[in-house]
């Protein structure tokens, strides 16, 4: 009874019930499991990946900065491979805000292929809903300065996966951020 279709309802329950209180920052406050589910979708759907553990990581991707939730918990429930990817993708939230994004910048070439994937989607995602909706309070300028700075991060990725970073190019070039 260990399939992979088990252990990724396993894990999509979890998430949930991390997430369980969070909205999203779009006007309509979307529950926030949308979100790591979403990009556990483009994964799958839009980039062809089947890797169990990846799509996992991308479930649980936002469990440990955003919610209680610990490595070690991650660990004990899914297995060292799947805390290893979250935790090269979770922020150090000690770190004032313009640092952690400078830091995704300068880490991003340094993380796991499998890191890079679920980081990739998350990017493309987040993208995507910007265009969608912007977020309350933020300015035009503000997004945009979203897109360069994601421009930055997808730079250091480059490589991972074809389909997923031909998306990401678009969206740039739409948006006049320079490769
Ligand atoms: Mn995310």
């Amino acid at each position: 009874m260990n399939s992979d279709a088990v252990l990724l309802l396993e894990t999509v329950n979890f998430a949930a019930e991390k997430h369980r209180n969070q909205r999203r920052k779009d006007p309509e406050a979307t529950p926030y499991i949308n979100h790591p589910i979403g990009v556990a979708r483009i994964l799958s759907h839009e980039g062809g990946v089947t890797d169990i553990e990846v799509l996992q990581a991308a479930v649980l991707h936002d469990t440990v900065e955003d919610t209680d939730t610990s490595l070690a918990e991650l660990e004990a429930a899914f297995g060292p491979i799947v805390a290893r990817i979250v935790e090269e993708v979770t922020d150090d939230k000690r770190l004032p805000k313009q640092e952690r994004k400078r830091q995704q910048v300068e880490h991003a070439p340094l993380c796991s292929g499998q890191a890079k994937l679920v980081k990739l989607a998350d990017k493309l995602y987040n993208l995507r809903d910007l265009i969608r909706s912007t977020p309350a309070g933020w300015t035009a300028e503000r997004v945009q300065e979203y897109f360069v700075w994601a421009r930055e991060v997808v730079r250091g990725l480059k490589g991972t996966n074809p389909a997923l970073e031909e998306k990401l190019e678009e969206l740039f070039r739409q948006r006049g951020v320079q490769l």
